[in-house]
């Protein structure tokens, strides 16, 4: 579904007079908030493909209506989330759920809508229809080395559609571990994962990266080959250059401090970006900032201080995606409100007064840091976020566009009610 520019432009024109107000209001209070603008402008969230259908759990699943049939209306979707927000300019697809029948016909049709290929997902999580080897068992860890090879193997496909896409990273999540003690020999399921991320290592294009994504639990209750970021870590310094570590929110034992593994995995130059989210309990992908927005800006707060730190460009410096989806929502809005959520953590992580807070560090000054970091938390920074989508051409109200022209409505009409997106 392509959005007219021109309808965009009308609907914005309704809620000019207060944008400006309330624009104005909040920019006479940040001296460089041009500098914040571009940042925001620039910066942008890869949509996966699995999140724009709704997603199920393991007591069902409950289809939403107009969900994308195959990976053109998947992109379809994708382009009128970056047509209202301007700021989901990528996709990340997840091999064999989305392969591209014609890499070149998909490629121009996300170039049509403005969209990259972000990184390439693979799964060896799931066996599927006419595969030999089982993965019950695990993939890269297994006691067989035909069901390694076989993942290795897969994994290589992933990497040659990701090219073809071009494509520039592939991201590997492992679900191996064990259900039961005893059942794995932990050492020689650890080593027999390092052969098979060498060989995949081996495999990747002079400019490519791969992403560790490392997961507490789940499927696997009692143990995870790569369960934290200290075992992801370690996969990835011994791999090499090209083997970087990738941090999922949900992917945490509860209390984790994600922003200090943030920051140490900077330091390293071994963080590889982000799968956003947010939870309550687990790996609950829920809505990025639904549930502890706080969190997602002191995260915020040491990625820009990091990143910074090592003079790294905001935008491209590492992977930014959302992996969320869930049961309740209608996917697009969901994934509207997501971006939207890390635009806002993004930008007042922008406005801290960090001068003021190295000082207030070097001087062991408790109490002067929290209110400069609550200072720029409690700060409402929607109405730079909206203007930064008004200068780039995007709706000042994306959701409520999306709703007032029936965006859903009119998806209906072309894919049908009972359609089901692949996927989780
Ligand atoms: C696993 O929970 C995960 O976070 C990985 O990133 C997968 O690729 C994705 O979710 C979809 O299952
Ligand atoms: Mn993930």
């Amino acid at each position: 579904m392509l959005l007219n520019s021109n309808l965009i432009e009308e609907s914005n024109k309704a809620f000019l007079g207060a944008h400006s107000n309330a624009y104005s209001f909040v920019a006479d209070t940040i001296p460089e908030v041009e500098e914040v603008i571009k940042k925001l402008v620039a910066f942008q969230v890869a949509i996966p493909s699995w999140a724009l259908g709704t997603g199920g759990t393991r007591f069902g699943r409950f289809s939403g209506s107009g969900e994308p049939g195959n990976l053109e209306q998947k992109i379809e979707d994708i382009g009128l989330i970056h047509a209202l927000n301007k700021s989901s300019g990528a996709i990340s697809l997840h091999i064999p759920w989305d392969i591209p029948s014609d890499a070149q016909a998909i490629k121009e049709l996300a170039a049509q809508h403005g969209l990259l290929f972000d990184a390439v997902n693979s799964n060896t999580f799931q066996d599927q229809p006419g595969q030999p080897l089982s993965y019950k068992f695990g993939s890269l860890q297994h006691v067989d080395k035909a069901v390694r090879q076989q993942a290795v193997e897969h994994n290589i496909e992933v990497i040659n559609q990701g090219v073809a896409l071009g494509s520039k990273s592939l991201s590997i999540w492992l679900s191996d571990g064990s259900c039961f003690p005893g059942q794995l020999n932990f050492r020689k399921a650890w080593q027999n994962t390092y052969e098979g991320l060498q060989q995949i290592y081996a495999a990747l294009p002079e400019d490519w990266k791969v992403f560790v994504e490392y997961k507490a639990y789940e499927p696997n209750f009692y143990s995870t080959t790569v369960g934290d970021w200290g075992q992801s870590l370690l996969f990835t310094s011994k791999l090499g250059p090209k083997a970087y570590t990738l941090v999922d929110l949900g992917h945490h034992l509860p209390n984790a401090n994600i922003e200090q593994i943030v920051s140490l995995l900077m330091m390293e130059n071994k963080l590889a970006g982000f799968h956003f989210n947010d939870s309550k309990y687990g790996d609950d992908d829920l809505t990025v900032g639904s549930i502890n927005p706080y969190q997602l800006f002191l995260i915020f707060n040491e990625l820009v201080e990091g990143m910074d730190a090592k003079g790294m460009d905001h935008a491209t410096g590492l992977a930014w995606m959302i992996d969320a989806s869930h049961n309740v929502k209608d996917p697009l809005e969901d994934l509207l409100q997501s971006v939207e959520a890390i635009m806002i953590a993004y930008a007042q992580a922008l406005i801290i007064d960090k001068k003021a807070l190295v000082a207030a560090q070097d001087i062991n000054d408790v109490v002067a840091v929290q209110e400069i970091l609550q200072q720029a938390y409690r700060t409402d920074v929607r109405p730079i976020v909206a203007e930064a989508r008004l200068r780039d051409g995007g709706a000042l109200h994306p959701l409520q566009l999306f709703r007032s022209i029936a965006a859903r409505q009119q998806l209906i009409k072309v894919r049908g009610q009972k359609t089901v997106a692949t996927g989780l």
